[in-house]
């Protein structure tokens, strides 16, 4: 019996994109600062000459799944985190943004094979997504713990093909 399980302790390994959405800076800002404070703290060079990171900006989280897709194509990552927050009372299209940035991440991650975090905040209010990226907890860590145990596992699988 073979039990696969992510580390997160083979970060040195792992070339990562972050795609992150402009509209609502205010809480994707916060979500991508604690992702690469996560990521810098487990060993990720998130130095501005890193080699290891790359981080793009699209203008909302509708146009998270496009950016992924080139990124994952490219062949240089091991795994994709994608940030955005979509606030249900700023947006008469809520449903339609949130639907096309999940299926389209989701989409993006099985097609590809790179496994692609879904790291967007889907909340009611501004209030709650603030409280998520960093007034309580910050959202952003996880995520970018999710990546490394995630980009870990499918090297773990791949290894033994
Ligand atoms: N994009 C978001 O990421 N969050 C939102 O809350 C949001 N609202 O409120 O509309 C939003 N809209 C922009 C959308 O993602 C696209 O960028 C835009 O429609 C252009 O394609």
């Amino acid at each position: 019996m073979a039990t696969f399980e992510g580390r997160f302790t083979d970060a040195s390994g792992l070339r990562i994109a972050v795609v992150v959405a402009r509209f609502n800076d205010l809480v994707t800002g916060k979500l991508l600062s604690g992702c690469l404070d996560c990521l810098h703290r487990h060993g990720v060079d998130t130095r501005p000459s890193s080699s290891q990171l790359d981080v793009a900006w699209v203008p909302g989280s509708y146009e998270l799944p496009i950016v992924a897709q080139q990124l994952a194509r490219s062949g240089r990552y091991q795994v994709l985190i994608t940030l955005g927050a979509v606030i249900r009372g700023d947006t008469p299209h809520f449903d339609v943004v949130v639907a096309e940035a999940s299926k389209g991440i989701a989409t993006v991650s099985r097609d590809s094979g790179v496994p692609v975090i879904f790291g967007v905040l889907t909340t009611d209010t501004m209030q709650q997504a603030l409280e998520r990226a960093g007034i309580k907890s910050n959202l952003g860590w996880s995520y970018g713990l999710q990546a490394l145990e995630m980009g870990s596992l499918m090297g773990a699988l791949h290894a033994a093909d």
